[in-house]
C-alpha cells in the first residue's frame, strides 16, 4: 500500500487550500472542497474494506452510492490543512442507502465532513447529469465578490455582464454565466437545493453576502473560475464609482464569442 500523504489528490487539495487561504478568500473556517475519486485510486492508498465511521448526511444521496469522495472536514482552516491533512480532509463513500458517509480516512480528532455537504452531494449529482467528467465542487468567501454583493443588484444578467465586461476574455472562461442566489441560510438542505437547480444551467452560483461556488472536472478548472469571477469584481469595485471612458460593449462580447466560438448565455443578450 502507498503511503496516502504522497498521493497526487492530497498534495493537490493541499496547495489550492494554500493558496486560496493566501489570497485571502478562506479566513478561519471559511470554504470547503469536495472531489470525487477513483475507487480503483484510493484502493492503491487505503483499505477500503475498513471503515472507520458512518456519518449520516440527512438526505438521499443514493445516486452517489458507491462513490469516494475528499472533502475539507467541517470547523477545519484551510490555513493549517497542509500542515495536518489527515485531520483537515476525510475521504467517504457514500453508503448503499445513500442517508450515509462511510469515512474510510481522515478525519482524525473525531470530525466530520463540511457543513455545507448538502450543497456539494447535490450540486454533484446536478453536475455529474450534465457533464461525465465532472469531479469537483469549491466553495470560498472571495472578497472583491462578496463586496459586489453588497453593491451591486443581483439579478444574474445583470451581475454576470459587469463582471464579463471588466476583461475581455471573462466571457470566454465563463460564457455560461453566473448564477445568483439572494442571502440564504447556509448549511441547509434548502441552500443545497437552490444551488443545485442554478447548477443547471451554470457552473458559478454566489450565495449573496456569503461566498461562491465553483464546479469543474478539476480543482484547477474550478479554481481557475472561481479566480477569474473575483479578479473582475475587483476590476468591477476598483472603476464602479468612477466616471467610465471606455467599456467592452454588447458588440464586442458578441466578437469575442464569435472569435473564440464560445456557446454562450443566449439569453443575456436580449
Ligand atoms: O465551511 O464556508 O459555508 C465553512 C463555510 C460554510
Ligand atoms: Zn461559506
Amino acid at each position: 500500500m502507498k503511503n496516502i500523504l504522497d498521493a497526487p489528490f492530497i498534495k493537490e487539495i493541499c496547495e489550492i487550500t494554500d493558496n486560496m487561504y493566501r489570497l485571502g478568500w478562506d479566513e478561519r473556517n471559511g470554504g470547503n472542497i469536495s472531489c470525487s475519486l477513483n475507487e480503483c485510486v484510493v484502493k492503491e492508498y487505503i483499505d477500503i474494506t475498513k471503515v472507520i465511521r458512518t456519518i449520516p448526511i440527512n438526505f438521499d444521496a443514493k445516486e452517489l452510492s458507491g462513490k469516494y469522495f475528499i472533502v475539507t472536514g467541517t470547523g477545519e482552516y484551510f490555513r493549517q490543512i497542509s500542515a495536518n491533512p489527515e485531520n483537515g480532509l476525510g475521504i467517504i463513500r457514500i453508503s448503499a442507502d445513500g442517508y450515509h458517509a462511510e469515512l474510510v480516512w481522515g478525519y482524525k480528532k473525531g470530525g466530520k465532513f463540511t457543513s455545507e455537504l448538502p450543497s456539494h452531494l447535490m450540486a454533484h449529482m446536478t453536475r455529474l447529469k450534465i457533464d461525465p467528467e465532472h469531479r469537483v465542487v469549491m466553495h470560498s468567501h472571495p472578497t472583491n465578490l462578496l463586496a459586489m454583493t453588497q453593491v451591486h443588484t443581483l439579478d444574474e444578467k445583470e451581475f454576470t455582464k459587469s463582471l464579463w465586461k471588466t476583461i475581455t476574455e471573462c466571457i470566454v472562461v465563463f460564457p455560461d454565466g453566473i448564477g445568483v442566489l439572494p442571502w440564504m441560510l447556509c448549511g441547509t438542505n434548502e441552500i443545497g437545493v437552490a444551488t443545485a437547480n442554478k447548477m443547471k444551467q451554470y457552473r458559478l452560483v454566489v450565495w449573496a453576502l456569503h461566498g461562491i461556488y465553483g464546479v469543474g472536472s478539476s480543482i484547477d478548472e474550478a479554481f481557475g473560475l472561481i479566480e477569474t469571477v473575483e479578479k473582475a469584481a475587483e476590476l468591477y469595485l476598483k472603476t464602479a464609482h468612477l466616471p467610465k471612458l471606455n467599456t467592452i460593449t454588447d458588440e464586442q462580447l458578441m466578437e469575442v464569442v464569435k472569435g473564440f466560438k464560445v456557446d454562450y448565455k443566449k439569453e443575456f443578450f436580449k
